[in-house]
């Protein structure tokens, strides 16, 4: 019983927490901020294991985790305080109390953000002291001090759910990020609506171009950055003649283009759904990057982003003409508060970690060897060109087929472009299929092949090549550290027509 009194204190501190968040446009619940804090710190292959295992789930993974673990240690502290020593009670929720206030005033606001810690920390003492003394004297033994317990420990638990829910409720709408009232700006060159004849249309064939709310997510970051338009700042520095400052207001009067550009994940596994195709709208890097004048001994360009994420990638990929966009918008809205909002970087080419960053505030010139982005310590490459890669889509695994059926999916290989897609059933031998029309070596294709499907058990394999003829290699291998290879493979099961 002393252990649910333990278990009830941290959910009261963390739903008190949230609450007082709730009451500041930075301020956040100290469990998001540790949980940010352990993510930095947890070596390459545990976040890759979690990435792999959870896919985008990973978070609600980390969290559950973290979860499980508060509570063993609340209960723990539970049975401490209330059956030997109230301080140890004390010193338990202390050291919480600390780390999520030490964890938190490193952040933007300063020293006010540790209330939520300590309003939470206050509350969790509240509910020990309460039952401290109260289960013995209470006579749990007997039947009506028991009942008496079992409501307060109820009515307990409705109080802190409230607190939490409610937090979460109003954060957000108490200080709202207006991404509604955000218009973009007019493109003075927009591209032409996308051609019917690069997308199939085919059912379980993932669409030429993903809805903003289909888009993967993939990013640090436990709890969405919510930045206000109207103080944000971008600045281009680093070794350049003239630092820039750019308001959100002075990137938006720029001359804007649009660009259909598929980004990776590198973390994507062979069939992995980490990439997505989207039409950006925002400025060119390289005028950016020119009307700074950037020192030519450069090599590398740094950004940095509010959440501490740095991303890093080669100066020439950034000025050989490429469409490297500081992008505002994705499919004719503003970037959505999970892909960037307000400002983020696009890169065609690369993998998203070195150069698709979020919440981008600084844009520095350097070098490889004076700076590694956030990832490089932690194990994966300081280049990263995407590899060729595809996908069956349809049939899925295991998917009972009978009669003809289309086997389709997409295939990849941005700035290169994709030539051709073989498919292979069981050991026959490699059949070209039909691709979508290309729209351009930015974007991914569509491919279909159709196939009567005969009874029994069938492994349908694809292989892409680029348009520099490369094909995809058979040999298997890990994301880490530059992205994963081999052909993708389904089994179906045929059945009789
Ligand atoms: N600020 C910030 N930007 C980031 C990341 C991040 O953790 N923080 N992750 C990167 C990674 S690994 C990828 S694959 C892309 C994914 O972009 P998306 O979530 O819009 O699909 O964002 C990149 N930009
Ligand atoms: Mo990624």
């Amino acid at each position: 019983m002393a252990a649910a009194v333990g278990v009830l204190a941290a959910t009261a501190a963390i739903g008190v927490a949230e609450l007082v968040a709730a009451f500041g446009r930075n301020l956040r619940n100290p469990l998001f901020d540790v949980g940010d804090r352990v993510i930095d710190a947890a070596p390459s292959w545990l976040k890759d294991f979690a990435i792999s295992v959870f896919g985008t789930n990973d978070k609600i993974a980390l969290l559950a985790g973290i979860s499980i673990l508060l509570a063993v240690f609340a209960a723990t502290i539970g049975v401490l305080a209330l059956r030997r020593r109230f301080a140890y009670g004390i010193g338990g929720i202390a050291v919480f109390g600390l780390i999520g206030a030490a964890s938190a005033v490193a952040g933007p606001e300063g020293p006010i953000a540790i209330l939520p810690s300590v309003l939470g920390s206050l509350a969790g003492l509240g509910v020990l002291a309460w039952f401290d003394g109260g289960l013995t004297s209470r006579g749990f033994e007997e039947d009506a001090g028991r009942r008496v317990f079992l409501t307060q420990i109820g009515l307990g638990f409705a109080g802190a759910m409230t607190a939490g829910i409610g937090g979460r409720f109003l954060s957000g709408r108490l200080f709202p990020v207006n991404t509604d009232g955000t218009s973009l700006p007019a493109v003075a060159n927009p591209l032409p609506e996308l051609p019917e004849s690069v997308d199939f249309g085919i059912d379980g064939l993932a669409p030429f171009q993903t809805p903003n709310t289909d888009f993967y997510r993939i990013d640090t970051a436990l709890s969405v950055p919510r930045i206000d338009p109207s103080t944000y700042q971008l600045r281009i520095h680093g070794m350049v003649e003239n630092e820039l400052t750019l308001s959100y207001e002075d990137l938006v009067r720029r001359p804007q283009i649009e660009s259909d550009i598929t980004l990776t994940c590198v973390s994507n596994e062979v069939g992995g759904r980490l990439v997505g195709n989207a039409r950006w709208q925002g400025m060119p890097l390289d005028t950016l990057l020119a009307e700074a004048g950037e020192d030519p001994s450069a090599d590398q360009v740094v950004e940095r982003c509010v959440d501490d994420y740095t991303g890093g990638f080669p100066v020439e990929v950034a000025t050989d003409g490429r469409d490297a966009l500081v992008a505002i918008g994705m499919n004719g809205e503003p970037l959505p508060l999970e892909h960037g909002f307000p400002v983020r970087l696009v890169v065609p080419g690369l993998y998203g970690y070195v150069s698709a960053t979020k919440w981008l505030t600084e844009i520095e010139l350097t070098t490889f060897d004076a700076f590694d982005q956030y990832w490089v310590p932690r194990g994966w490459a300081e280049r990263a060109p995407i590899k060729i890669s595809s996908r069956i889509d349809t049939p899925g695994a295991f998917a009972n087929v009978s009669g003809d059926v289309v086997i389709a999916g997409v295939a990849w290989a941005q700035t290169r472009g994709i030539e051709s897609v073989e498919v292979r059933i069981d050991d026959g031998s490699w059949q070209e299929a039909e691709l979508a029309a290309p729209l351009n070596d930015t974007t991914w294709r569509q491919w279909k092949l159709p196939w009567t499907a005969t009874p029994g058990r069938h492994t349908i394999t694809c292989r892409a090549t680029d348009a520099t003829g490369e094909t995809q290699t058979e040999q298997r291998s890990r994301p880490m550290p530059d992205g994963s290879t081999g052909w993708h493979s389904v089994v179906v099961m045929g059945e009789a027509a």
